[in-house]
């Protein structure tokens, strides 16, 4: 009974099905077909290229070449000057102008990395970095980079006259470039190598305390007491110095019961050293917190990297107007006689006038010349117990940190009226030099 209809229609079975597909596999469906299944696979070929083969790739070269419209200052030597520093601006920022439009947005950043005497001016090197297909050729993008600039020089109306048969590129790896780079200070880097600018660290900022990432404050140690835990915030001038408040030593002045570690975690840390050397202020006074500044040897030198790296002290001139945006990092108590933090924390706080600091309503005083008050009218954003010690820095606007500020003392933490108190670090510039050389 079932198998009736079977042996009936079997022998019609396959050309009907035939029919059918060649009514759907007529000619215009087939190319249809076939160019979507073409662009599909040339799609999935180019997304694949662009990130294994294509990605884009750091390429960094060392250029040097004599500048013969200005003369050579002593103060050139001293990477930290004012000088050096105004000088290495300006010549970064003609290299912005000269590449930033015509290298189809391939520059990424340039750093002087000494300024050398000439007989006919200023023999300047610099690190340029770029960003170019990975396949390129580093030998390419410098006939490239030479033909851009050498094309400058002809057609923009440049503030330094750069002699031409002096100027030399020569490519270099991401270890060379660093090395040149760990020559200055303040500079953060990712790492990947590229730099890390210092908007990264305001805009994640919404309020008070946020946790810090690899990297974001290289500068930053943590001094503990042997058997008690981390006591202070210190932070990273030279490879070997340490500035930090007196007032962390007013219990322990020996060097041997210290230590001081890096990283964004005291446990674990990323880098530990003993200290081999304390430093008070001689004027420190406990009951006036006048002159609360004091340096900590490291008993082996640090290498620079982006995990760990010296921030720059600031010209004993520069002075922060109030509102100037400055940040201030710690592994203190987020609340009032709360624990120490193993995560590294940072906060953006305002400078405050001294004149204002000094009212009747806030401090009524107490603030001296030599410190910086630091935070907020309405209070809510504060260092606290545990940040003493520790960094207030600020970015110029070339992405260069300095240490402006020692967290030093306060009433309570993040009240009403009663800012932060800081050590101002600007005072101390010579007091810094006469005990370190730096
Ligand atoms: C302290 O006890 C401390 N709010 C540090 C900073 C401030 C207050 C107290 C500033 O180490």
């Amino acid at each position: 009974f079932y198998y009736r209809p079977v042996e009936f229609s079997e022998p019609e079975y396959p050309r009907v099905e035939y029919q059918r597909r060649q009514q759907f596999w007529d000619p215009i469906r087939l190319a249809v077909f076939t160019l979507v299944i073409a662009a599909i696979i040339g799609i999935a070929i180019g997304i694949v290229t662009h990130f294994v083969v294509e990605g884009d790739k750091s390429f960094y070269y060392l250029a040097s070449f004599k500048v013969t419209n200005i003369k050579y200052k002593e103060k050139y030597a001293m990477k930290s000057s004012r000088e050096f520093t105004e000088r290495s601006h300006q010549i970064e920022k003609m290299m912005s102008r000269i590449f930033q439009r015509s290298a189809e947005g391939r520059f990424i950043k340039s750093y002087v990395v000494k300024l050398n005497p000439d007989k006919d001016g200023v023999n300047i090197f610099m690190v340029l970095m770029f960003r170019y297909p990975s396949a390129s050729s580093a030998e390419r993008i410098k006939k490239r980079i030479e033909k851009i600039l050498y094309q400058s020089l002809k057609t923009k109306n440049l503030p330094l006259t750069i002699n031409k048969p002096s100027f030399t590129l020569t490519a270099i790896d991401s270890k060379k470039m660093r090395n040149f780079l760990n020559s200055r200070c303040g500079i953060r880097m990712r790492s990947s190598n590229m730099p890390m600018p210092s908007f990264s660290s305001t805009e994640r900022l919404v309020h008070g305390r946020e946790t810090a990432t690899v990297g974001e404050w290289p500068w930053q140690a943590s001094l503990q007491l042997i058997g008690a835990g981390h006591q202070c915030g210190a932070s990273l001038i030279s490879n070997t110095w340490l500035l930090t408040a007196a007032h962390c030593f007013w219990k322990n002045k020996d060097p041997t019961q210290w230590i001081a570690t890096f990283g964004i975690t005291i446990t674990p840390p990323e880098v530990k050293r003993n200290v081999r050397k304390i430093i008070l202020h001689e004027n420190y006074h406990r009951e006036t917190n006048e002159n609360d500044i004091a340096l900590a040897q490291l008993d082996t030198g640090v290498e620079f990297s982006s995990i760990v790296q010296r921030v720059c002290l600031p010209d004993s001139s520069v002075e922060l107007p109030p509102k100037t945006s400055v940040f201030v990092t710690g592994f203190g108590s987020i609340v009032d006689d709360g624990p120490t933090q193993n995560k590294l924390r940072q906060a953006r706080v305002e400078v405050i006038s001294t004149d204002v600091c000094n009212r009747k309503d806030v401090y009524d005083g107490l603030v001296t010349p030599g410190m910086l008050c630091a935070g907020f009218m309405e209070g809510k954003v504060d260092a606290c117990k545990g940040d003493s010690g520790g960094p207030l820095v600020y970015p110029d606007n070339h992405d260069i940190w300095y240490l402006v500020g020692i967290v030093s003392w306060g009433q309570s933490c993040a009240l009403p009226k009663k800012p932060g108190v800081y050590t101002r670090v600007t005072k101390y510039r010579d007091w810094i030099a006469s005990k370190t050389g730096i």
